[in-house]
């Protein structure tokens, strides 16, 4: 290991006496950092620690949980719990918030979606934890829903871990984006990519094409002129992937560009789409903007949209500037704005 390489929390405190912070960022991180090395644990751990396979409960979006979705959120709970430093924490596999008892001077609340992607686990296709903080809002003791349903806009960090063939936590404080990947050695997350920045144009698109049946217009057109190749108006050929891993979607698109889109459609249009706002999309936005990308519905921007409810889902498209703004364009046109 090159010895000149820093530690994410010596990062960490470099950014806080650059930004003269009162020193909560490194201790807002720690926690989280120890958590997702934990969870990274136990998913390469997999079938040996007996990991793999349904829990046998269902989660409050009626989803069957993993062993490991379980396993991920009690750990998210427990450590972040212990720094003190969170008033309280809302997690996807929970239906209610919850309260960090004795957490006195806990300023922050922690939103997270422990494991993502978790439908990958037993086929050991990279999974990842997401995770949005948020002040608690001045004059607020006790611990509600309402606390933590604040706009995109007003996170004051998010990140995520990617448990993949490397694991790497890739974080922004609204100071850019920096990756750190896991030195197991020695058991810290070393700074491997400083200051990503996704590019503007890209070749590639993510989208579940198995629902092309219910797509709306500009996203069919979109599609189909990617489709199209170089013959087609795009006059290039584009690329598909799709991991159905949100955080490995967005870590290719941090790292080579490309657009991902899980709009509404006619099918999830009631739900308002399939991915959560709280702790899937806003902190996917947050880091998406930081890197210069864009993080829209398709009819504006995600980290404008005022919460309603903690699980609410909403339509996502985000990724390569130029193309989110087609995708908005395209969107603007039919609905004949
Ligand atoms: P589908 C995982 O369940 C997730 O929330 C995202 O990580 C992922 O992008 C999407 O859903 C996959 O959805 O419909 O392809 O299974």
């Amino acid at each position: 290991m090159p010895y000149h390489r820093i530690t994410m929390t010596h990062f960490l405190l470099q950014e806080q006496r650059r930004k003269g912070a009162s020193g909560s960022f490194t201790a807002l991180m720690t926690d989280i950092i120890f958590a997702c090395k934990m969870i990274a644990h136990e998913v390469n751990r997999g079938a040996l620690a007996g990991n793999h396979g349904l829990a046998g409960s269902e989660n409050v979006q009626g989803e069957d949980q993993k062993k490991l979705d379980v396993l991920a959120n009690d750990i998210f709970m427990h450590m972040n719990a212990l720094g003190g430093n969170y008033a309280g924490m809302a997690s996807e596999e929970l239906e209610d918030v919850h309260a960090v008892h004795g957490a006195a001077d806990g300023k922050y609340l922690l939103l997270f979606d422990p494991l993502d992607g978790s439908s990958n686990i037993d086929v050991n296709i990279s999974v990842g934890s997401i995770f949005s903080i948020l002040r608690l809002p001045e004059g607020v003791n006790t611990i509600e829903e309402a606390a933590f349903l604040r706009k995109g806009v007003e996170q004051v960090a998010a990140g995520y871990a990617l448990y993949g063939s490397s694991t790497m936590m890739v974080i922004t404080t609204g100071n850019g984006v920096n990756g750190f990947t896991l030195d197991n050695n020695v058991g810290m997350f070393m700074l491997t990519h400083p200051d990503m920045k996704i590019p503007e144009d890209t070749k590639e698109f993510a989208i579940n094409a198995s629902r092309s049946r219910f797509w709306e217009p500009p996203v069919k057109r979109y599609v189909d002129e990617c489709q199209a190749g170089k013959e087609g108006p795009r006059g290039k050929d584009f690329n598909m992937r799709w991991v159905a891993s949100m955080v490995a979607e967005v870590h290719r698109i941090l790292v080579r560009g490309g657009v991902f889109m899980y709009p509404a459609d006619s099918e999830n249009m009631k739900k308002g789409g399939k991915l959560r706002l709280m702790y899937e999309a806003n902190p996917m936005a947050f880091i998406v903007e930081q890197a210069g990308g864009l993080a829209t519905t398709g009819r504006g921007r995600i980290m404008d949209m005022a919460p309603t409810h903690l699980h609410q889902r909403v339509p996502v498209i985000l990724g390569s500037r130029n193309e989110v703004e087609r995708l908005d364009s395209y969107h603007a046109e039919f609905d004949g704005k």
